[in-house]
């Protein structure tokens, strides 16, 4: 059984961790993550990819599961001293184990590699069970349009999340260097190979639609010979984690388990869906949407994967 997940950072990792569960129990089965990459940033010369990151420490078991990001167990002299230079930026936090990652990461794409083979290399170390896959291997990155001084300027990403907390009014996101970008290495073929596609209950805006904008990425899903089933990261009108309700209203979208069906869109109408499981109590009606409604709180890797099992049933394997 092949299942390949669409997932963001956080919400994402936590979820991967309920499809290897469910995998457990499968003889022979695999699990390929396509990871979004637009949250990546550049800082103090050192490549970081947080949700990938999330996902691999996640994982691992290695993550700070109160934060949801950065290594368990961190320490922070560097930061501190980076501090002390007045090296900016200081609103992004950057941990001594962490700093580690980012350093053979940075390395190895100075020598040439591109993405996913750095990603698979550092993943050797923490045998994760889920093949982890950047969405691209080019850099293309989320800006965010706030509005300034009557006018308009664009942050990175980062900045507009970690150092306002999404609390500037966002006007558009952008994503940089998105024409030219393509599927990286092994998406398009762990998308053709699928028994199954789920798309986990990350950011439908800065994660999965940004996944979903990379060129050739949607299509192949449309295309596919597998299934492709959501989950709804909106809970009776708020997001279960994040701030997804700073991102929808930006698209028109409203924050809601339809709303966020209408983003994603029904494959018989254009759209990417095929099944779309939502919280109790939520109702959503879009033609040609088959709809189950059930708990959707992942309180642990177990009754996520319960989550996923229904997944499964909802579209028919
Ligand atoms: N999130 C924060 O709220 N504050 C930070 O200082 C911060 C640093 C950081 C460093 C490495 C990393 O991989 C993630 C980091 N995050 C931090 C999390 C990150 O900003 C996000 O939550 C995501 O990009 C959204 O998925």
């Amino acid at each position: 059984v092949r299942i390949t997940v669409l997932a963001g950072g956080v919400g994402g990792a936590r979820f991967l961790q309920g499809v290897r569960a469910f995998a457990a129990g499968l003889a022979g089965s695999e699990i390929t993550a396509i990871v979004n990459t637009g949250d990546d940033v550049t800082m103090h010369g050192l490549r970081i990819c947080p949700d990938l990151d999330s996902v691999m420490y996640t994982l691992a078991g290695a993550v700070d599961t109160e934060r949801g990001w950065g290594r368990e167990g961190e320490t922070w002299r560097i930061m501190d001293e980076l501090v002390s230079y007045g090296a900016e930026p200081t609103w992004f936090a950057l941990g001594d184990l962490d700093i580690a990652t980012h350093l053979v990461r940075t390395q190895m794409l100075a020598a040439g590699y591109p993405l996913s083979d750095v990603t698979a290399a550092l993943c050797q170390r923490w045998q994760t069970g889920v093949r982890l896959l950047p969405m691209t291997d080019e850099r293309c990155e989320t800006h965010v349009v706030v509005a300034e001084d009557g006018g308009r300027r664009a942050i990175h990403f980062q900045e507009w999340w970690v150092r306002h907390r999404a609390g500037l009014p966002a006007l558009d996101f952008v994503q940089i260097g998105l024409d030219s970008a393509r599927p990286a290495a092994g998406v398009l073929e762990a998308i053709a190979a699928a028994d199954l596609v789920l798309i986990a209950p990350s950011n439908p805006v800065v994660s999965i639609n940004t996944i979903l904008q990379v060129p050739g990425i949607a299509g192949a899903l449309r295309s596919g010979p597998a299934p492709v089933i959501g989950l709804s990261p909106i809970i009776g009108g708020a997001p279960v984690r994040g701030m997804a309700d700073a991102c929808l209203p930006v698209l028109g979208v409203e924050t809601s388990a339809a709303g966020v069906a209408g983003l994603y869109g029904a494959r018989s109408a254009g759209g990417v869906l095929d099944g779309w499981l939502v919280h109790t109590g939520d109702t959503v009606q879009l033609p040609g949407l088959p709809v189950l409604a059930r708990d959707l709180l992942m309180t642990s890797p177990e009754a996520t994967a319960a989550m996923v099992a229904d997944a499964a049933r909802l579209a028919g394997r």
